[in-house]
């Protein structure tokens, strides 16, 4: 008896993420969608193919075979640290060599790197720790004593491995060592590709984010036909302005698109338009990725500045998502600016779509584009889960060779997220047109998108609902002409004591949430609108609020 516990211990993934049905796995695998290839042998074969092309441009220029030889220096001593295989690690880096570099050595042994945003604060980071059972915790050393979100150690609810990392950049190890490299390899080798890569975080509309386990294989392949879709190869210059560990930078084609074809990043933290434009030109940048709001901001100072010269001109695609970019604007990006746009709508948990580079101007401003895959399947469905016709607008379904079929640890969730069929109910309302094009109409998940930062109506609510003079609060989306929406706080306070905008941030700070989740704006309502079943009607409120926005 025991040796069965024991055996099938061995062999399970110890990361016990969902699986796609057999039949799928098979399919997936002989159409060739999944090529049993890790993430880190893709960087692998670019490396040895490109050996001298710069891998990171800026700050400083990194070749293939130096981070090669960098990041089998750093894996080493993760495994001299007791971190192995299939160990979860928590990595938390801004956008720097640093981040790819430790990026790609916790995926060589085959370690799995739950994304961290470098916004998360210890309230996101305790909870990745603890739910992630992680091993480690990897993150920038402040001269000031943070450690990454962390304000000090002393806010650390986990024990484990903390490796404080020193600066954005590791320079040690830039000649291969073989003997190292060989140990490295030897790990490497035993990683398979339908095990779990890394973890990715929702946005998440009940509470802090669910966890998001993506296959090497699973991964893979939507970063290699994201290259395809968008052009990416050996040439290729991206500007990584947004954070690095988000999904739409990195997978879409993003970071490791680059890392897979022997392009170049450029790696910035933060960057205005003007910088932006100088970068562009200087390292003739191919392309970006924006969120809606960035976008709009270049294309203000553009106007501003009455620039004469095209800032773009070496951009192939500006890729624009995360959250809705309207029709004028998108016109406008083209027209004034003359960007190459590509809108691209995705989502952690999977399926992503894009206009394709050579789609009429109309696609590219309508619509948030096609899935990348014929092996995707979308439905767009009423109330009842049934189809609706085409135009109609309706709730999003998805299933594919790369969309998750339920999220980590997370049994009841799951049941409302994912259909008994294996659809993943992305809780975006849209239609479709007759080329299969998607529009995004608006949402039904309880969520806040804030110019591409996902809030969780559910999680501030239960914040605010701490405050002792706080009733009763609902938090929804207030649209804003610059992100898209903001997020407002409708309270019910004990004998209708005011609270001020300032008050509740100043209240919600002892909970070291990220900034952008806080509140924009608060109001204090003596009660707050019902639905006929009795629920706070987050419609009405919605309509009440942004009909005094627009007044
Ligand atoms: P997440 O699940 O946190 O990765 O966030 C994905 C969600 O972001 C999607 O389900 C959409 O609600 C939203 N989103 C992403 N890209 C776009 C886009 N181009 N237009 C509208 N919404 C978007
Ligand atoms: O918003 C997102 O999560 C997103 C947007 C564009 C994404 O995950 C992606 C592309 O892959």
């Amino acid at each position: 008896m025991s040796k069965i516990i024991e055996s099938s211990a061995v062999t399970a993934s110890p990361i016990n993420y969902t699986p796609w049905p057999e039949f799928e796995c098979e399919l997936f695998t002989r159409e060739g969608l999944w090529q049993g290839k890790t993430l880190f042998r893709h960087f692998l074969e670019a490396a040895s193919r490109y050996p001298n092309n710069d891998a990171i441009i800026s700050p400083a220029r990194i070749s293939y075979s130096e981070l090669r030889a960098q990041v089998f220096y750093l894996a080493e001593q993760l495994l001299n640290r007791g971190i192995s295989a299939q160990d979860t690690v928590v990595l938390q880096l801004p956008n720097c060599p640093a981040f790819v570099q430790y990026l790609l050595a916790t995926l060589a042994i085959g370690a799995v790197p739950v994304m961290a945003l470098p916004a998360h604060r210890s309230k996101e980071l305790n909870h990745f720790l603890k739910v992630s059972n992680a091993k480690a915790f990897i993150a920038l050393q402040m001269p000031t004593g943070e450690l990454g979100g962390f304000k000090s150690l002393t806010d650390i609810a986990w024990q484990g491995e903390i490796i404080a990392v020193e600066s954005q950049m590791v320079n040690a190890g830039n000649a291969l060592d073989e003997e190292n490299a060989n140990k490295v390899l030897k790990h490497c080798a035993e990683v398979q590709a339908n095990q779990v890569a890394l973890i990715q975080l929702s946005g998440g509309t009940t509470g802090l984010p669910k966890l998001i386990a993506r296959t090497h294989n699973d991964y893979a392949y939507s970063i290699v036909t994201s290259n395809r879709i968008c052009h990416i190869d050996a040439n290729s210059v991206f500007l990584c302005v947004l954070p690095a560990a988000h999904n739409f930078t990195l997978s879409s084609p993003g970071v490791l698109g680059v890392l897979f074809a022997g392009g170049s990043l450029i790696l910035a933290d933060r960057l205005s338009a003007d910088e932006a434009f100088s970068a562009i030109k200087e390292f003739k940048i191919t392309h970006a990725a924006l969120v809606p709001p960035l976008a709009l901001n270049w294309l203000n100072y553009h106007r501003l500045n009455q620039l004469t010269d095209k800032p773009l001109a070496s951009l192939t695609s500006l890729l624009v998502g995360g959250a809705k970019l309207n029709p004028t604007s998108a016109k406008a990006l083209i027209n004034e600016l003359g960007a190459p746009l590509q809108q691209v709508f995705g989502m952690a948990e999977g399926l992503v779509n894009y206009t394709r580079l050579g789609d009429s101007v109309d696609k590219r401003c309508f619509t948030q584009g096609k899935p990348m895959s014929q092996y995707d399947e979308v439905l767009v469905v009423d109330e009842d889960d049934q189809p609706v016709a085409i135009g109609e607008t309706g709730h999003l379904l998805t299933k594919g060779p790369y969309t998750i079929r339920g999220y980590l640890n997370a049994p009841e969730h799951n049941k409302k997220s994912f259909t008994e069929t294996g659809f993943y109910r992305t809780g975006d309302i849209v239609s479709l047109d007759a080329d299969g094009y998607i529009t995004v109409e608006g949402r039904d998940k309880d969520q806040i998108n804030r110019g591409g930062e996902k809030v969780s109506a559910a999680e501030i609510e239960d914040y605010l609902l701490k405050h002792p003079n706080i009733l009763d609060a609902a938090v929804i989306a207030i649209n804003d002409d610059y992100l898209g929406e903001r997020t407002g706080a409708y309270l019910v306070t004990k004998n209708n004591q005011p609270l001020t905008l300032a008050d509740c941030r100043r209240f919600l700070r002892q909970f070291d949430i990220a900034d952008y989740k806080y509140p924009d704006k608060v109001i204090c309502a003596e009660q707050l609108p019902k639905t006929n079943f009795g629920k706070v009607s987050k419609k009405a409120l919605r309509e009440i609020a942004n009909d005094k926005a627009s007044a």
